[in-house]
């Protein structure tokens, strides 16, 4: 096969640029989420097309402002349109209303409206309509996330049936929790249309297979390790688990500029002698900021003597703001961060310091480096990228990494992090204790391995791993345009 014949056609959501309205012109902004962040330079390196909703409604010609940020990003950017309702309906609705929180185990969050999945399904086939526009026959295609569980299915109504991939960035829920979605099998059947599905980790892989056998009829799973094979209706589907990871070079050598340790050292001498606990978070209620602010307290109410010599600096970056549930967590963390100040804030000591907004990269880098205790704890998460990007900036090899034990991170970096239950507020509140006065050697052991691990498993060999998987080891039909480790 000719090499420069097969692209990578990425399709999410959301496109990697989010565009905003400023006056009457539209202003361009990175994305910050997960997704963006492992995704855009695998596309930069080996050029492709990325598919997605620019986060905009309604008749507006950007095409000026998608070919600046295809030349900015390096990569060329198709645009899925949506109207104000199909946003209502699909991405606010079933997919975050529904999909979301029930993937991530709470169910009692879910809104199970009926008239949601019609648009859900809709909108999948318009994602696979822009797909089948710009996708070639050798082409492959890897589709993320749970927005877009059912594209493949619509993808073969339009004669595309072959290398097709999906990858599923949040966890997948057990049996039990998976049961109560009405459309069920609908959405089991559809993935199934994808040759292969990807999962975080281990966890999610033998719960998704549970749900197979339990509302497919006469499937057949084989094999072992990493890639399953699941044989139905004369397909084969191969499904297994990968878990995303960092560019950890590019971390470790941007936190190690002088830019990243100039703001580093300003962020210390700001506050007053004492260690940084850090939390840095999207604004959503999976990521256990209200228990984490509670285990905080505890800490303070147990251990008098840390009074003055802590400081919990907690980032909270704005995310999904139209939908209410999220406005209700801001003013809850809010209300909480106020509390515990107000109970404990000493002339030259505030114990919380609290930022809502987006931090560029460098001035983020520079709390990962600065920060003696990262505190991350989720109630449940695919992965967890902020966890590998901690140890990816220590830079000095002091840091230590307060983890809980339902991050899809956790079984990856449990050798070198303290794990904890996020409910249990009094175990956190000791794990910080005991990360407080960890002794150098262990601290720099545990970031040692903590290091080694995510530095092995990069995202290059996450991407690898996916295609290799995908396409049976023909990674080099894609012509790398940049730097890419070797296979
Ligand atoms: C989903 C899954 C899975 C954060 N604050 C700022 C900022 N960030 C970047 C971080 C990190 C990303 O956002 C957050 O990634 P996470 O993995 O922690 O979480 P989600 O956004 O929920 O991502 C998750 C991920 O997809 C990938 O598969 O790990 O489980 O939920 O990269 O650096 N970036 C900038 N400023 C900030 O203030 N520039």
């Amino acid at each position: 096969m000719n090499n420069d014949s097969r692209k990578l056609i990425i399709a999410s959501n959301r496109l990697p640029f989010v565009f905003e309205r400023k006056g009457d012109s539209w202003k361009l902004i990175p994305g910050s989420g997960g997704l963006v962040t492992a995704l855009a330079p695998v596309l930069r390196d080996r050029g492709g097309v990325w598919i997605g909703w620019p986060g905009i409604t309604g008749a507006v010609d950007i095409s000026d402002q998608l070919s600046f940020a295809s030349n900015t990003a390096g990569f060329s950017m198709k645009p899925v349109h949506l109207e104000e309702e199909d946003v209502r309906r699909y991405y606010i609705g079933l997919s975050n209303e529904v999909l979301w929180p029930l993937f991530h185990d709470l169910q009692s969050y879910c809104n199970f409206d009926p008239s949601y999945w019609q648009a859900y399904m809709d909108i999948n086939a318009r994602f696979a309509q822009v797909i089948g526009e710009n996708a070639g026959p050798e082409d492959f295609i890897w589709v993320h996330d749970y927005h877009l569980l059912c594209t493949a299915s619509e993808l073969n109504k339009i004669g595309i049936t072959a290398n097709t991939g999906f990858f599923l960035h949040i966890p997948f829920p057990p049996l039990d929790i998976f049961t109560n979605l009405p459309w069920r099998t609908e959405i089991l059947h559809s993935m199934l249309d994808y040759d292969i599905i990807g999962f975080q980790t281990l966890r999610d892989r033998r719960n998704f297979i549970q749900c197979l056998r339990t509302f497919v009829d006469d499937i057949s799973i084989e094999g072992k390790g990493q890639i399953l094979t699941a044989t139905v209706g004369g397909r084969s589907i191969r499904i297994g688990y990968f878990p995303i990871s960092i560019d950890y070079n590019e971390f470790s050598q941007m936190a190690g500029t002088r830019e990243v340790a100039d703001a580093a050292w300003y962020i210390h001498e700001d506050l007053p002698k004492g260690k940084i606990v850090l939390g840095v978070d999207r604004l959503d209620y999976t990521k256990g900021i209200p228990y984490r602010l509670r285990a905080f307290e505890n800490l303070l109410e147990k251990h008098p003597e840390l009074h003055r010599k802590i400081t919990l600096l907690q980032v909270v970056v704005p995310s999904r703001r139209n939908i209410p549930m999220y406005e209700n967590l801001k003013i809850k963390i809010e209300r909480m961060v106020g509390e515990i100040n107000g109970r404990f804030t000493r002339s030259g000591w505030v114990p919380i310091h609290y930022i809502f907004r987006s931090l560029d990269r460098p001035e983020l880098l520079a709390y990962y480096r600065t920060a003696e205790i990262a505190l991350i704890t989720p109630l449940k998460d695919g992965m967890n990228l902020v966890a590998k990007e901690y140890c990816a900036s220590n830079i000095e090899q002091t840091g230590v990494l307060i983890l809980s034990e339902f991050a899809g991170a956790a079984p990856q970096l449990k050798r070198g992090a303290i794990l904890v239950n996020p409910y249990n507020i009094e175990e956190v509140s000791d794990a910080i204790f005991d990360a407080w006065r960890m002794d150098l050697r262990e601290r720099r052991s545990r970031m040692k391995k903590l290091q080694s691990s995510v530095a092995r498993n990069d995202i290059y060999r996450w991407v690898n791993s996916f295609l290799n998987a995908s396409i049976a080891g023909n990674l080099d039909d894609f012509p790398p345009v940049g730097y890419m480790e070797p296979l």
